[in-house]
Parts: C-alpha cells; structure tokens; sequence
C-alpha cells in the first residue's frame, strides 16, 4: 500500500515536470529590447497613455518588452495644473505606478511647452512678474510630486523654430529667452536629483534647429544653468530621408558633457505601407538604435508609444502612419526585429 502510494507520489512528479517544462523553455524566449539595451547600459522605452491602459495584452507587452515609459500626455499643464492652482497629478501617477509594478523607470514629460495648455493660462495677458510666478510654481509643484519618481524631465519642449529662432510661445514673448534658464534652475530646486532636458523635434541632423540648441546648450553650461541633457524627438518620415548627421550630432552635445536621449521615435510613411517600405522602415529603426549605441553619452531610446494601434500620426498627418515597430494587431513588424538585431 505505502509502496504504491510512493509510486504515485513518483508518477505526480513526473507529471508536474513534465507539465512545467514549458516553463523552463520560457527561458529561451528571445530577451527583451529592454534586457538586449541593458547590455550596452542603455534602457529602451516606450510612451504611453492613460486610455491605453484597459487593454490588457497591450499593457501586457509595455509592461514585459520596455524598460522606460513616457506619459504621451499625463505630465502635459492641462492634465496637471486644469485650474490655476489646483493641481491634479492623477493621469501621470497611474503611469508612475503601473511602470513601479513593472520595475521600469519614468521620464518626466513635459513642465514647460507652447501646446496643451489650459486655457486659464492662454486666454488672457499677463504681466511679465505674474507669468514668471505662475510658471515657476507650475515646475516646481509637478517636479516636487514626481520626486524620486523620474529620472529625468523635459523641462522645456520645443522651444524653437525650424530655423533656430526662439518660437514666439506664450513664455518667450512675456519673459524673454531667459525663461529657459529660470525654468531648469527653478526644476533643479525642486529635486537636485532628477535630470534635465531640453526636448525637440527635427534636431536628429546638423542644421539650423540642431545649431541653435548646440549654442543654447554651450552658453547655459558656461553659466552653470542645471542642463543635463537634450532629448532628440526623432519623428521621422520616409519621404524626407534619413538624418545622417545624426551619430555625429550627438557627438558634438555629448563633448559638452551631455547626455543625449532619443525621445519619441517614430517612424512614419504614405498609407498603404507594402514590403519596400517596411524594410526601408526597418532599417531606419536598425539605424537610429546603433546610431545611439555609438555615442556613449546616448542614454537610451524610447518609443512615441509601440504599436500602430495607438500611433498618434494618422490623426495628425492625413494618409501617414504605419510608424510603429509594432502593427495595430500587436504583431511585431520587420522594425522591430530591426532593433534586436542593432541591440545584438
Ligand atoms: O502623443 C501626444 C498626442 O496624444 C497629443 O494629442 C499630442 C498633442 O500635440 O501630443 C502628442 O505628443 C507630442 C509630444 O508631447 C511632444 N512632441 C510631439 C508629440 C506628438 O505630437
């Protein structure tokens, strides 16, 4: 009796080990983009927003592939401070605790931009002193409340134009260029920690918008304004062609004792994608991703969000999308497979 019974403990065994060892094969799943980016000390992100997050095999993915997460809009004046002085943190700290739960760290995005604004801010004048009041308790609320929990912050956003002249925002026009300054001294105050950037679009190559943040950039080092890096949007599109001063670029920030970071990439094209442009795509991505590995001072890239299904292209630009490495059905694109190869 009790012999047989050892038998069947036996038999129970085998069977759970037979019933685990998918488990073990599970071991051989290819890493992760965010595991492969570590081995070169990088971390590899993604955006995201608050609507996403009921879609679980959507936050399943975010949650196991990235390592970084940026709120696309959660951080924005709108959603922070909708009322003046009344702040609700509330969108950013769902994707602060969801990105928690999955060991992920969290780039702050953005304190300071000319877009999404609410319209107590925007729909009227302001005297130069209650601007510059208005803004540095807007920094330095939403920096003081993500304290310990991002690593860095896009304090300013897009402050200039396509060709290197300061953008006429709100900001600019009230206070002068220097609001830039005030801006990074008054988020450095509220957490000595944190890292801070200067974040745009269209400055992945040399030129003009590139040239006048290299200046910018030199000249608040020189006065020993608390800048720490600059974050490259990298929205690009395969109409335009690849930015191939883009390694050199963040070279040239990295030699002022820079960090660079790849902020919102994307990479866009004319609807319907086909093969060509999937593998033009993938290429760009393979591109960009070793472009970043090159340059020491590259800290990491992240994603403007991973999948075509929440892509925020078509939307703004009528017959383009596509951008993603990752399609509308979850399903990983030639892109993607583009990037583990560059992280190998
Ligand atoms: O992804 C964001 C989208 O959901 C918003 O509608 C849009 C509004 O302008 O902003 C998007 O994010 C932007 C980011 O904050 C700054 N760089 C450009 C991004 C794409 O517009």
């Amino acid at each position: 009796m009790r012999k047989n019974r050892l038998r069947l403990v036996g038999v129970l065994a085998a069977v759970l080990v037979a019933v685990t060892a998918p488990a073990v094969q599970a071991k051989d799943e290819p890493p992760t983009l965010a595991e492969l980016a570590q081995r070169h000390g990088r971390y590899f992100g993604s955006a995201t927003d608050n609507p996403e997050l009921t879609d679980a095999p959507y936050v399943s993915l975010l949650g196991s592939e990235f390592d970084q997460i940026t709120p696309g809009n959660g951080m924005k004046w709108y959603a922070t401070e909708p009322q003046q002085g009344v702040f609700d943190f509330s969108a950013g700290d769902e994707v602060v605790n969801l990105a928690r739960a999955n060991h992920q760290k969290v780039r702050g995005h953005t304190l300071v931009w000319h877009s999404q604004l609410p319209d107590w801010l925007t729909g009227r004048e302001w005297k130069p002193r209650e601007l510059r009041a208005v803004l540095k308790k807007h920094i330095q609320t939403e920096v003081r409340h993500y304290r310990g929990k991002v690593f860095a912050w896009d304090v300013v956003n897009e402050a200039f134009n396509e060709d290197g002249t300061y953008r006429e925002t709100i900001f600019y026009k009230t206070l002068g260029p220097g609001y830039i300054a005030d801006a990074l001294r008054w988020a450095h105050q509220a957490d000595p920690r944190v890292k801070l950037y200067l974040n745009d679009y269209n400055i992945e190559a040399i030129g003009p918008k590139s040239d006048a943040y290299y200046k910018l950039a030199k000249k608040l080092k020189a006065q020993g304004v608390p800048l720490h890096g600059i974050g490259l949007q990298a929205h690009l599109a395969l109409q335009y062609g690849y930015p191939t001063t883009l390694e050199d670029n963040l070279r040239r920030f990295s030699r002022l004792g820079l960090d660079t970071a790849l902020t919102e990439v994307d990479i866009r094209m004319y609807l319907p994608a086909d093969e060509e442009k999937l593998a033009t795509q993938a290429e760009w991505y393979r591109d960009v991703t070793k472009a970043c590995l090159a340059v020491r001072r590259c800290v990491g890239i992240t994603l403007w969000d991973y999948t075509d299904k929440y892509s925020w292209i078509p939307a703004f630009f009528e017959g383009e999308g596509a951008a993603l490495p990752w399609d509308e059905e979850l399903r990983p694109k030639p892109a993607y497979y583009a990037i583990r190869d560059a992280l190998k």
